[in-house]
């Protein structure tokens, strides 16, 4: 086949996959795949060669390699697929209007940013509903995910950025540094759809003045800006600046989802899974057991939900190869489970350990009010203050937007910290247990400090106390958007995230990350996929 040819059959195959995103969504269906495009709902796949739990990064670039290796697989996302509008013509809600959809089975939002002048009116009450943002509490730490075909991909605010070579290979000694930068973030990146604001537009746009104010501030303190990439789509964007495009991230659109411009997974790499026609997906189905046949295959056990998160079936389903794309928090409880119930008892030690929050501590500074931060804000980031090679206290700082549609003078960032500290989960009584203290939380907040500290004594301005609850502090310690860990590459699986002890089980997701990764991690997630993907598809497939 000529490269144009394949191009077009490739472009048709995802269009293909697309539409049976949109008509599967449109009937209600809970099982996806090309079959379901045509015909009326199809026969349940009880049983495939290969099965991918999660539908984030891990679990798309997975399915997609498999769909393309010709192997029949089968994706459990136990979220929804989102792309049915609701009664007021969207699919997601903003950030400002919350509804339903907007958390996982809550009665009230949870928003990063808890108040506004100490005051209680950011979060609205809400109707229990497989919304699409979570927040998973623990004892001192709380994680924020995505739910749905797609995860996090869905609400994130699509940063997408490669870590400095250098500090890879310090979390990554035994992988080949000059593979990932020549081969697999280059193919992550371009899969991913990463593209740049135009800096000209940047410059002048009232939606970027709020990232301008924050870049004058760190410059006031010698310190340097970065722009970063976007899986946004800045033409859209800039279409939408214009009025010539529905808005989305003009439109206070992002941890709740993002209608339009946002290239998440199901336009990316999910499509174009199922454009193969070898890929099906259920959703609204939560894996909660693994076993082992006799002849060495996987059984799993999964609860599909109805809209109100009660179990309408208790399902099976048996495969040979089995790829883990749960998220830090969703393969490490499968693994733990399987473990400490005794379905996996072989599973390595380490299985729980390496777990860290990146290092992330939100923080706001208040303005003079000469210093304007715009009542219009994108809400994608585009910058960060990179301080990352200062040995003696390495952050890097995305400066991050909160859009209010008013004037509120907040710079606001999200801090990423090279904090050592590491967390370790445990399950017991039915639940996964996060060992993770304050303390550990503090060495972040002490780093981010330290910088800030900085910007604000060369700006002579202040933190703001009134944004993480009424008791007025002013760093965000007990969440994080980054969980990393809890089954280390090289660890707990070999090099290529095949788990140790257990042929042709394999873990492809942020669960690999030791801890820390120094920038927004979705890039790295997706590259070390793409990774192992061709390792275990040269190697493994006739295993
Ligand atoms: P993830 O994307 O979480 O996908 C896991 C999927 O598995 C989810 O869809 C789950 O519903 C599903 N699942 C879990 N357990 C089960 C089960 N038992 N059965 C069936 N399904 C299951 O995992 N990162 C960036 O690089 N740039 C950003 O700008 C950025 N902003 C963020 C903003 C927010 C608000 C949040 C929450 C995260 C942000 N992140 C960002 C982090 C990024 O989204 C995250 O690292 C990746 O999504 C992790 O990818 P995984 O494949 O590990």
């Amino acid at each position: 086949m000529t490269p144009k040819l394949m191009q077009r059959q490739l472009t048709r195959r995802h269009i293909l996959g697309m539409a049976a995103l949109q008509t599967a969504a449109a009937l209600g269906f809970t099982r996806v795949g090309l079959q379901s495009a045509r015909a009326a709902e199809p026969a349940a796949v009880e049983s495939a060669p290969a099965v991918v739990v999660g539908s984030g990064y891990g679990g798309a670039v997975a399915a997609l390699r498999l769909g393309r290796a010709g192997i029949r697989t089968l994706v459990l996302e136990m979220g929804k697929l989102w792309n049915t509008p609701g009664s007021d013509g969207k699919v997601f809600c903003s950030t400002i209007a919350p509804d339903e959809r907007s958390m996982w089975f809550r009665t009230r939002t949870e928003a990063p940013l808890a108040t506004f002048l100490w005051l209680d009116v950011v979060d609205r009450d809400i109707s229990p509903y497989p919304g699409v943002l979570d927040r998973v509490h623990f004892e001192n730490m709380s994680v924020y995910v995505g739910r749905g075909v797609g995860g996090g991909s869905l609400v994130n605010g699509g940063m997408a950025v490669t870590p400095p070579q250098a500090y890879f290979t310090e979390q990554f000694p035994t992988v080949d540094a000059a593979e990932m930068y020549g081969t697999y973030f280059p193919r992550a990146r371009s899969m991913l759809g990463v593209n740049s604001v135009d800096p000209a537009w940047f410059e002048s746009t009232e939606w970027y003045r709020f990232t301008r104010t924050s870049r004058k501030a760190a410059a006031n303190a010698g310190l340097k800006t970065t722009f970063v990439p976007n899986v946004y789509d800045f033409d859209h964007m800039q279409r939408e600046a214009a009025g010539t495009a529905p808005r989305s991230a003009l439109a206070q659109e992002v941890i709740y989802g993002n209608n339009h411009g946002k290239r998440s997974l199901d336009k990316t790499y999910l499509a174009a899974a199922l454009g193969t026609g070898n890929v099906t997906l259920h959703t609204l189905e939560r894996v909660t057991g693994i076993s082992r046949a006799g002849d060495g295959s996987w059984v799993l056990t999964a609860d599909r939900i109805d809209a109100t998160g009660a179990v309408v079936e208790t399902k099976q389903y048996g495969c040979r190869y089995l790829f883990l794309g749960g998220g830090s928090l969703g393969t490490t409880e499968l693994l733990l489970r399987a473990r400490e119930t005794g379905t996996l008892p072989e599973l390595d030690a380490s299985v729980g350990t390496g777990w860290g929050t990146n290092g992330n501590v939100m923080l706001g500074r208040a303005n003079h009010i000469w210093d304007t931060v715009g009542a219009d804000q994108s809400t994608m980031p585009v910058m960060g203050i990179d301080d990352w090679d200062n040995a003696a206290n390495p952050v890097f700082a995305e400066i991050a937007p909160l859009p209010m549609g008013l004037e509120h003078w907040v710079s606001l960032y999200l801090a990423i910290t090279k904090n050592p500290e590491r967390g370790t989960f445990s399950y017991a009584d039915g639940s996964l247990r996060l060992d993770w203290s304050a303390a550990q939380s503090a060495v972040s907040v002490a780093m981010a400090k330290k910088l800030f500290d900085w910007i604000n004594a060369a700006n002579a301005t202040i933190y703001r106390y009134d944004l993480f609850g009424s008791t007025g502090k002013a760093f965000a310690d007990d969440f994080c958007y980054h969980p990393l860990g809890g089954c280390v590459l090289g660890k707990a699986t070999d090099d290529y995230g095949r788990v140790k002890g257990y042929p042709r089980l394999y873990v492809t997701d942020g669960s690999l990350v030791p801890g820390s990764i120094g920038v927004n991690p979705f890039v790295t997630i997706t590259a070390l996929a793409e990774r192992t993907m061709d390792r275990v598809l040269a190697e493994d497939a006739a295993a």
